[in-house]
């Protein structure tokens, strides 16, 4: 039968289950890759796992996100990254390096494999024929010690690209117009599999642009075929050996399909504080700019890169902005510097930081307070960039190099001939950063440092749950809201009681305080909870302070997986009009909730302050409710590895 790319990677990778949309799937992964931000967690998981060594074929371990070193926390933790690497079998990949998911489409992606990242952007890697997914630590670690990768099996949209580019639209102008048309929410339980004579107009990072993003519209992963322009760019990496052919049959069947005319785009911009708040450039024109940001695992490419050298070369940008430069990888980077097109970003007055994640994840340079503030990154939630009221865009590096220019946001077509970047056919290949692991860890030794805090195991579900509403939230919270990022709270990623002092810091600071008074309790929230990054510590800190349960209206996937991970009970209210009857500080009770979660997919809930039963219901399988029975996964797979 006609097969479609992602069905003919998925089906030669399951492990257990059948290809039909929402069912549980478990997949085999070739290939993980982890942060240092959700790093030490996994492997600090992986050892309390008791593997002896990774049964990956391949597993990176990238630091990228907390690079500022104001004290010895990240350093410590990039010291037991390098150790536990070494001990267990996984290449390390040394801060400077650069951004994981550039890194890894450099230097590792293979058409035909299956990825597995503790990182939200993993899918980045679908830029190059592979299944790539985001997930928490947790079940990354899991996936190191050989087990398989379970998810609801998603539906497969295929999106057919037509046309060609106009001058002045990149791949970015790609995803933000998909972004426009389905939401921040239109790929949930989706994969988005491009196909179409538009594809062949697309180079490897632009089709990687595009991958990336879709974690933005929630989508489970995106896929490109692997073709003539695949076999192109290995070839440029040395890695000719590492192509194979891929593409969906000529007949294959989509769930989905959707259209999308490359010749019709214009130059966009998503506006705060949300991806999908996408309009023209245009319609902004003239609107004062403060900083601009280029860089980030979207756009940081060698072509990004190169884009921007091209517009700003023999020009000075506006006086009244800061232009601050992430190049995607050392490899980039020191081709930036070897051919002379780092010169022209300096001299036109950027501030050039570290191949890195930097102002994206808030390590460092935030604006200053309501500024205004242009990226070509991927997200754009409040308060992320570090400053609460700070108004963050986000767009292409044509965008963003004509309004650092002008001052003011700036339509790049307005700026005459377009420059059309040539690829080389040669990359600069230099791995003296990436360090493969020694043929056995026996004698490596791991340095922890007094910040890195040995995991606890949590107690299986009682029979009954109890507590109050300790927080009500709306639709669409973020991650960022739940678990916030930035250069005050990731060095604490290694340190659990410390870092759950901040959940929900920017939405209620005392959060915390009535958590801690009350010994845990409930979340309530609305729809698509959970969306943005893969931090399992926004299911982990939570667990920390005794969150129960979290009822809403909807979930994000990678979110409610780890919940799940973490003993806390993904609820969805059975009528969302039940989200009025919880307020904050009501008493409620789940009773014989251990049968409850085992008999079906109905749960009933007591609101003891208003005497109101609430009817909810679950979609976990019949694995995961073991897994919150067991009281997370740690001991669920702890007892599996044991049996
Ligand atoms: C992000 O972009 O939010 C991050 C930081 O890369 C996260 C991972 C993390 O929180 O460490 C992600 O996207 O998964
Ligand atoms: Fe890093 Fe930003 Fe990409 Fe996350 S989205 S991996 S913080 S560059």
């Amino acid at each position: 039968m006609a097969q479609n790319l992602a069905h003919k990677i998925l089906s030669s990778h399951l492990r257990a289950g059948k290809l039909e949309p929402g069912a549980e799937i478990g997949i085999r992964i070739d290939q993980t890759l982890t942060q240092d931000a959700t790093g030490t967690m996994a492997y600090l998981q992986f050892e309390a796992l008791g593997a002896a060594r990774v049964k990956t074929e391949l597993s990176v371990s990238y630091v990228d996100h907390n690079m500022l070193q104001s004290d010895f926390r990240n350093a410590d933790d990039h010291r037991y990254l390098q150790g536990v690497a070494a001990k267990y079998g996984v290449h390390f990949s040394k801060p400077g390096n650069g951004i994981c998911h550039q890194v890894h489409l450099e230097r590792f992606a293979k058409p035909g494999k299956t990825l597995l990242g503790s990182d939200s952007h993993t899918p980045t890697a679908g830029g190059m024929g592979m299944i790539a997914i985001g997930a928490g630590g947790l079940d990354v670690a899991v996936a190191m010690a050989g087990g398989a990768f379970y998810l609801p099996c998603p539906r497969i949209v295929g999106v057919k690209l037509t046309g060609s580019l106009p001058d002045w639209v990149s791949a970015k102008d790609v995803i933000l117009a998909l972004l426009l048309r389905l939401t921040v929410k239109g790929g949930v339980g989706k994969i988005m599999e491009y196909y179409g004579p538009g594809v062949g107009v697309l180079d490897v990072p632009s089709r990687a642009t595009i991958t990336n993003m879709g974690a933005e519209l929630g989508a489970t992963t995106s896929i490109f075929p692997a073709d003539a322009a695949s076999a192109e760019f290995l070839k440029a990496q040395e890695r000719e050996q590492d192509f194979t052919e891929l593409a969906a049959d000529p007949d294959a069947d989509y769930d989905e399909m959707i259209e999308l005319d490359l010749s019709g785009l214009e130059p966009l911009v998503a506006q705060p504080h949300m991806p999908d708040r996408v309009v023209p450039v245009k319609e902004l024109a003239g609107q004062k700019v403060d900083q601009v940001c280029v860089g980030s695992c979207t756009n940081s490419s060698y072509r990004d890169m190169h884009m921007l050298a091209a517009l700003l070369k023999g020009k000075q940008i506006a006086d009244s902005v800061n232009l601050t430069v992430n190049p995607g990888s050392k490899q980039v980077l020191a081709m930036m510097a070897e051919d002379g097109s780092l010169y022209d970003i300096v001299a036109a007055g950027a501030r050039i930081l570290e191949a890195s994640c930097g102002p994206c994840i808030g390590m460092g340079q935030a604006p200053p307070s309501g500024a205004v503030s242009v990226r070509t990154f991927n997200r754009n939630f409040e308060g992320r960039s570090g400053t609460r009221d700070a108004l963050i865009y986000l767009t292409s590096p044509e965008v963003a190099a004509a309004c650092a220019l002008a001052g003011e946001f700036t339509d790049p077509r307005t700026l005459g001939d377009y420059p059309h970047i040539e690829y080389p056919d040669h990359f600069l290949v230099d791995d003296s950063s990436l360090i493969p692991p020694p043929p056995t860890g026996t004698d490596v030794e791991i340095v922890r440092g007094p910040n890195i805090v040995p995991l606890q195991l949590k107690d299986p579900l009682p029979d009954e749950v109890k507590g109050k509403v300790l927080l009500k939230v709306g639709d669409d919270i973020t991650t960022d809201h739940i678990m916030p990022a930035g250069a005050k709270v990731l060095p604490y990623r290694s340190n659990i009681p410390k870092i759950s002092e901040f959940v929900y810091e920017g939405v209620d600071p005392g959060f915390v305080e009535r958590a801690k008074a009350e010994g845990g309790g409930f979340i309530v929230g609305g729809a698509n909870y959970g969306q943005g990054s893969s931090r399992e510590h926004a299911g982990l800190a939570p667990s920390y302070l005794g969150i129960k349960a979290k009822i809403v209206k909807s979930y994000a996937r990678i979110h409610r997986a780890n919940l799940i991970n973490f003993g806390i009970i993904p609820l969805m209210l059975a009528n969302s009009g039940d989200y009025d009857a919880l307020d904050l500080g009501h008493e409620l009770a789940i009773p014989d909730v251990r049968n409850q979660l085992k008999s079906g997919a109905k749960v009933l809930l007591k609101n003891l302050t208003t005497g109101k039963a609430i009817e909810c219901k679950h979609d976990l399988s019949a694995r995961e409710v073991d897994i919150v029975l067991a009281g997370g996964k740690l001991n669920f797979t702890r007892q599996e590895m044991k049996s």
